[in-house]
Formats: C-alpha cells, sequence, structure tokens
C-alpha cells in the first residue's frame, strides 16, 4: 500500500492568506494529477487555537524573531490556520473526494507541530502513523506546504517510522525564510534516506 500525504494545502499558505508561501497555487493541478496514482490519500491540516505559541502577535513580538519555547527554539509566524476559519479551510481547488482521512496538527496552544505524525517535542502523535500503519501502508509519498517545514518534517518522521518514504519536489513549495533553506531541507531529507523526484518521474513510470 503507497499512500499520498497531502500536507497543509490550506488557504492561509497560499498567495492571499496570511503566511504565504510563493507558487502555492502552483501545486494544486500536479497534486490532482497525482492523487489517482496512490492506493490512499491522506491529508494533514495545520489547525491552530487563536491563542497558539507559535503566533508572533501572542507574545507582542514580530514574525521570524525566534523565542525558546519549552525547551525547544520556535520560529514565530503571523497568526495563520486558526481552527475553524477560511484560511484553514483546503484550498478550493484541491481535489478532495479522495481524501479518506484528514488529521489536524498544531492544536495544542503550548507547542507547535510541523510534522504531521507528531508535534515538535515528539510527545504527542496525531494518529496519521497508526492510521496508516493499520491500513497495511508501507510506502508514502508527501507534497504540500511547505517544503523546508511541515513537508520536511513529516517525510523524516515518516522515514523514522518505517516507511519507504518520498517527497515529490514539483508537488511542493517552501517558505525560504532565509535563501536555501529549500535547498538544504532538500539535502537534509536525501541524508535521511528519503527519495526525491518530480511528478513526471512518478506519472510516466505509473501511467
Ligand atoms: C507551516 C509554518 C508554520 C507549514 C506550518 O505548514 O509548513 N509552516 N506552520
Ligand atoms: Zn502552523
Amino acid at each position: 500500500m503507497h499512500a499520498l500525504l497531502v500536507i497543509d494545502v490550506q488557504n492561509d499558505f497560499c498567495p492571499g492568506g496570511s503566511l504565504p508561501v510563493a507558487g502555492g497555487f502552483d501545486i494544486i493541478p500536479v497534486i490532482n494529477r497525482l492523487q489517482p496514482l496512490f492506493d490512499l490519500v491522506v491529508a494533514t491540516k495545520d489547525w491552530h487555537p487563536k491563542d497558539h505559541s507559535s503566533f508572533a502577535v501572542n507574545h507582542g513580538k514580530q514574525p521570524g524573531e525566534v523565542i525558546m519555547l519549552d525547551g525547544l527554539q520556535q520560529i514565530l509566524w503571523p497568526a495563520h490556520c486558526v481552527q475553524g476559519t477560511k484560511g484553514a479551510e483546503f484550498v478550493s481547488g484541491l481535489e478532495t473526494t479522495r481524501i479518506t482521512r484528514s488529521f489536524n496538527k498544531g492544536v495544542d496552544s503550548a507547542i507547535d507541530s510541523y510534522s504531521g505524525f507528531f508535534d515538535n517535542g515528539h510527545k504527542r502523535a496525531t494518529g496519521l502513523g497508526d492510521y496508516l500503519k493499520q491500513l497495511g501502508v508501507t510506502e508514502v509519498s508527501v507534497v504540500g506546504l511547505a517544503t523546508d517545514y511541515c513537508v520536511k518534517w513529516t517525510a523524516l518522521d515518516a522515514k523514522q517510522l518505517g516507511f519507504d518514504t518520498t517527497v515529490i519536489l514539483d508537488a511542493c513549495r517552501g517558505v525560504n525564510l532565509k535563501p536555501g533553506d529549500v535547498d538544504r531541507a532538500i539535502e537534509e531529507m536525501r541524508a535521511a534516506g528519503i527519495t526525491i523526484l518530480q511528478s513526471a518521474e512518478v506519472l510516466g513510470a505509473r501511467t
């Protein structure tokens, strides 16, 4: 069983949103084209309470500043993906009928959660890992937003959990808070044994 993991394809991460990732909309048709090739499609949503500790405004600070939070370095972000808001909804062009389940992350005000599997302290699981294992998934391909945060940490955790893990690069876009962040994320994933592909390679190999 090979699952496609669609990470955080939400309005706030696309142009016009509060934490826009350049080119975010460009990945939507790519993800839609990929979906039918997989046995299972599962999504995640960044799903923060309004008082979330990753929001700069909740500390009277500016986005981009870094603070220590319960022993972990935390980048402060503009408020984004607040539960129940338009910004937290899937981008409207995303095909959602094949998505069997969506897992919410970042729901605890006290800790951030870049990975779709665990919070940043690896203290609490979202349920995604158990769900995939119960269904007999052995391989995952990761797509979505953002390459250098939630895609990267989801892929690294997937690999660590024993899934054969691929990231389909042109079905992802990154924040690049610092120039080169996306390139460094790709190298980090490769070094961890994650396969990096382009969608054409996946579509070509399977159709
Ligand atoms: C993300 C920053 C803050 C992401 C989520 O989905 O990559 N990035 N929250
Ligand atoms: Zn977030």
